[in-house]
Formats: structure tokens, C-alpha cells, sequence
């Protein structure tokens, strides 16, 4: 069984200023392609289809036409809802467009029930694992805390119980939107923080020949099992090193794995540039970049005049200014969001109250900025599932 393996269209996100619908148009067209040239038996989407819960018009109509050409061509897909779809909205009218071979999983309770495809030497299952909410799932794994570990461990639960129940030598894929320890971010993913925990280690998939894995944007492998994607657009400047690709997997009779990279189309290549604005203006070093979409940190002492119209005449698809003044060593002041970077809501929220009060917050005080932090983020996908 021949998988392509892909996720994080989010259709309708910009880049910066620019507007990716194009280029997000041209990866479908390439995915249909791929499905098509490599004899591709099933695709698998792991989530974050859209962009936000209520998508532009555009995007929803590209995602119409990717369905469209998918089930014309007669190969199965599964998909699964992200942390950044509307799981119901996204999961109107599954149960009809079932039928015309795409199974798309936006429902908890489904995670236990495969979507199950043959080749020559018998069955595959596949199960879908939309993002699963912690605090909203809780109640339908009836688990008592509310973590990414817990609520997944009782997911697999489900899915290994089912399996267990099939034909010996059943083969499974587990599509699942979640970080794994292990693996790589970015600055494009948002963050799914519950109880000062993002990630699960990647045991509680055990038990399952292949993890198609979506939420992380660069593509990586955390075990020759257990893969990421990646985003096949980059959705932010640290992406700039990463390699857009799908995975084009096979599975052998036995549910050995073998994967082959398959790069995505690139619109334009990235670029992060570093200097004084002089430096930036003329290095030949920096030609190469005159066509990529830039992010320039300027390190000059002193902010220059109209330092983005400049550099746009050399560098005409600057999409992002930096200023970084190179200060004496030893001197403590940096730029409000290099003192930001890489750092979690939590701990710029705890380092505002020791700046503040003169001494951090203790163990009490930290729990109630943790849920705080919790409460914002689960609370629009807890109104819809109360909603549902
Ligand atoms: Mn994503």
C-alpha cells in the first residue's frame, strides 16, 4: 500500500503581506500530480486543512476543488481536523463525501473506527485522530486529567483495542495532530500548551505500523514510524531552513515502512539577511537574494532613514524589517522582541511579575496564570463543542 502523507495546507494563510492562495493552488496541483505519476494508493491529510475556523471564501473553494480532484481520481483520502480547523465545520456533510472516497474524521468519538482500505495482500485500517482538545475531550475518554498524554493514550486505547479485534496481519496507519517530544517547531505553529505540557512522547502510538503526524511545519522523522510532513508552504522566516515536502510511503505485506521524501513546489525561496543597512545595500555575497522573499536585521546603532524603501530597491520582495543594534558586550538591553523570542506566553507572563512585584511567582500563583493560559485558548473550541 502506497501512502502520500501531508498536512498543514492552511489554506487561506498569508505570508507576511503576501497572499499564498496561489501558491497553495500550485501544491494541489502538485499533490494531484504525485497522487497520479506514483501510483499513490491512499493520501492521508493530518490536519490544519484551514487556517482558522471561519476561512476566507477563497480557500474554501480551493479545499472544494482539492476534494473534487482527489475523489476524481478515484484514490482514497483521509484527513483529519488541526487545532487550527473548525472541527465542525470543517466535518458538514463527511458522512456524504464518505462516499466518494473521502473520509474525513472530525469527530472524538470516531477515533476507534478505521477507514479500512485493501491491496494485494489484504487489509489496511486507518485511523483519523482529529486534534483532540484536552479539556473538551475529556468527558469521551473519560480520563481525569486533562493532557495531550492522557487524552491520546486513551485514544490508542481505542484504536489498539479495534485492532486487536481484526484479522491477524492487519496493517494500520494512525493519522494524528499533535507534538511529539522530539520534534522540531517553528514560529508558525500556534501553541497548544495545556497544564505546562505541549508535547507526548511518541510511545503512546505504539502498536501501529505507520504515524502520519501533522502540527509541526518542518518535515521530520521521529522514528522510522512516526513522521511529521511539514507544512508544504513555509508560514514564517524560521522556517527559512526547511525543505517543504509530503512523504511518500509504502507499506510492505508485513507493515514494514519505507519513505521517500517528496519536495513541494517553492514560490520563492526564503531568506534571513544581517548587517548594517550599508552592509545589506552592498554585499555581493547577498545577490542570491535579490528574488527571495527577505526578513533583514539591521544592526545598526542608530535606526536608519527609511530603511525598508531602501532595501526594497535591492531586495524588491522584502517582506520584514529587524532592528538589532550591536551594543557594547555586557550590555543588558536588547530590542522588546529578541527578548521575546522563543519564549512561552507562561514564562513572559512569570517574568512580568518578578519584573514587576521584584520576586517571581510561587507555585499557587503560577497554577492560576497556567489555567488562565489554558482557559483563553480552550475556550472557543469548549463553546462549540457545548454547542454540538
Ligand atoms: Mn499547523
Amino acid at each position: 500500500m502506497r501512502l502520500l502523507h501531508t498536512s498543514d495546507w492552511h489554506l487561506g494563510r498569508a505570508f507576511h503581506r503576501v497572499n499564498m492562495l496561489g501558491a497553495q493552488a500550485d501544491f494541489i496541483a502538485h499533490l494531484v500530480t504525485t497522487v497520479r505519476e506514483r501510483d499513490v494508493d491512499a493520501v492521508v491529510v493530518s490536519g490544519d486543512v484551514y487556517d482558522r475556523a471561519v476561512p476566507p471564501l477563497a480557500a474554501v473553494d480551493l479545499f472544494d476543488d482539492a476534494l473534487h480532484r482527489l475523489a476524481g481520481l478515484g484514490v482514497p483520502t483521509v484527513m483529519i481536523s488541526g487545532n487550527h480547523d473548525s472541527a465542525r465545520r470543517l466535518g458538514v456533510g463527511a458522512g456524504l463525501i464518505d462516499r466518494a472516497g473521502i473520509h474525513l474524521r472530525t469527530d472524538p468519538a470516531g477515533c476507534g473506527t478505521p477507514v479500512v482500505l485493501r491491496d494485494a495482500f489484504g487489509d489496511v485500517a486507518f485511523y483519523g485522530l482529529p486534534y483532540l482538545e484536552p479539556a473538551v475531550v475529556k468527558g469521551e475518554f473519560g480520563v481525569d486529567r486533562a493532557g495531550h498524554e492522557d487524552v491520546l493514550t486513551a485514544a490508542m486505547d481505542r484504536v489498539r483495542a479495534d485492532l486487536a479485534g481484526r484479522a491477524p496481519g492487519t496493517r494500520s496507519v494512525v493519522l494524528a495532530h499533535a507534538f511529539v517530544t522530539g520534534g522540531e517547531p517553528s514560529d508558525s505553529e500556534r501553541d497548544i500548551t495545556v497544564g505546562g505540557v505541549a508535547s507526548v512522547p511518541a510511545g503512546v502510538f505504539d502498536g501501529v505500523d505507520y504515524v502520519a503526524l501533522g502540527h509541526l511545519h518542518g518535515c521530520q522523522t521521529i522514528t522510522e514510524r512516526v513522521r511529521y510532513s511539514g507544512s508544504p508552504l513555509p508560514y514564517s522566516f524560521s522556517e527559512a531552513g526547511h525543505r517543504k515536502s509530503m512523504w511518500l510511503v509504502d507499506l510492505d505485506a508485513d507493515g514494514q515502512v519505507s519513505a521517500e521524501r517528496i519536495d513541494c513546489p517553492v514560490p520563492r525561496p526564503l531568506a534571513r539577511i544581517r548587517g548594517t543597512l550599508e552592509e545589506l545595500l552592498a554585499d555581493p555575497a547577498l545577490a542570491r537574494h535579490e528574488a527571495s522573499w527577505v526578513e533583514a536585521t539591521l544592526t545598526d546603532a542608530v535606526r536608519p532613514v527609511e530603511p525598508m524603501a531602501r532595501l526594497a530597491e535591492r531586495f524588491p520582495h522584502i517582506l520584514s524589517l529587524v532592528f538589532a543594534p550591536e551594543r557594547a558586550p555586557g550590555d543588558p538591553v536588547l530590542t522588546y522582541a529578541r527578548r521575546l523570542a522563543g519564549r512561552s506566553d507562561q514564562q513572559i507572563a512569570e517574568d512580568f511579575v518578578a519584573h514587576v512585584r521584584g520576586a517571581g511567582p510561587d507555585p499557587y500563583e503560577r497554577d492560576i496564570l497556567r489555567e488562565a493560559f489554558d482557559a483563553v485558548r480552550v475556550d472557543a473550541a469548549e463553546r462549540e463543542a457545548v454547542a454540538r
